[in-house]
């Protein structure tokens, strides 16, 4: 039989001993951050994940076959290609069937990563409603999956580009569990605050570990979000960065920029128009929250090993 998933021995070993996985997306990579900073940020992630005791496992399609986890060589591969698809639901199919390379999103990732029961997932940030969402329909794909997937993500919130409270809305419609890490308030982004109240505050990863599995122990679907603000000390100004973003959605309104090279188009010239200060911002954010993802994919293994033994 033709498989179209392939899975990395690495992962593949912890799957069979229930060793502690976090799933990492693909899309930041080709379509988030330049090179050679995105090479940077893909090899330091993994190795932020193996020294804190899980296994990671980047997701991305090559030549057609999803791979789950991926060789050095495949990720200076995919950090230097051009013409890398960015893949959420809709585009598997074509990816797959022509054989072509693809950067998974959060929403790609989620899917791939719950094809071979990966249940945690790091990123930077997840797309969400856009600005003006209501009139453009723009609102992310990712939204959907968190509301179907059984996979938690850790992000920073949702993109400061995005309509913050809009996305909050749409998550509470489609029951995603928001919660925040050691915060009440929803991070945004580049900076540790946003003004927007969450409900849930947890103060560790042991207590959303059991949030997990009490979740889906009693068979309700859907994902849960953890929103881990960027570290204090790498926290970006609020009015600065907020003046950035306006330009960047000006310039891109101007040039009529839309569907999926909206989140690619803006966050590169925010780079531009920050001298590079929204990507270390970018950089860091993502090292913090492969790091949580990690501490919750080791309490997560844990809690499930005591729950069956007491069983
Ligand atoms: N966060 C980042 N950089 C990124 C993205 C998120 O720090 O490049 C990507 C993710 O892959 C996310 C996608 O799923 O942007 C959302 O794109 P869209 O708005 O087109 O759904
Ligand atoms: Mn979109």
């Amino acid at each position: 039989m033709k498989s179209y998933i392939e899975i990395h021995p690495d992962v593949q070993k912890a799957i069979k001993k229930h060793q502690p996985i976090v799933a990492l997306e693909s899309t930041i990579i080709t379509h988030g951050m330049p090179y050679p900073e995105n090479v940077k940020m893909a090899k330091r992630v993994e190795s932020i994940i193996r020294h804190e005791g899980a296994v990671p496992a980047t997701i991305a399609i090559i030549n057609g076959i999803i791979k789950i986890g991926l060789s050095e060589d495949e990720i200076e591969y995919l950090a230097k290609a051009k013409d890398v698809i960015k893949v959420s639901k809709r585009d598997f199919g074509y990816v797959l069937s022509q054989k072509k390379d693809g950067a998974t999103t959060v929403s790609g990732t989620m899917l791939a990563a719950n094809m071979a029961g990966i249940k945690v997932f790091a990123t930077g940030g997840i797309g969400g409603v856009h600005r003006e969402g209501h009139i453009t329909f723009d609102i992310s794909r990712d939204l959907e999956e968190l509301s179907e997937i059984n996979v938690l993500v850790v992000c920073a919130g949702a993109k400061a580009i995005l309509d913050l409270k809009l996305t909050l809305e749409y998550l509470e419609t489609k029951g995603v569990e928001v919660l925040g890490y050691q915060t009440k308030e929803l991070p945004a982004f580049y900076t540790k605050d946003s003004g927007l109240e969450l409900d849930y505050l947890m103060k560790d990863a042991k207590d959303i570990a059991s949030l997990m599995q009490a979740k889906w122990e009693v068979g309700l679907k859907g994902g849960i979000l953890v929103a881990n603000p960027i570290p204090d000390m790498y926290s970006m100004n609020r009015e600065e960065i907020e003046d950035t973003i306006e330009k960047a959605l000006q310039e891109a309104k101007e040039k009529g920029i839309h569907g999926k090279e909206t989140t690619p188009f803006l966050l590169a010239k925010i780079k531009d128009l920050t001298k590079g200060d929204s990507l270390n911002a970018n950089l860091e954010l993502v090292y913090h929250n492969a790091l949580i993802a990690s501490k919750i994919a080791i309490e997560y293994e844990r809690c499930i090993k005591n729950f069956k033994e007491d069983i």
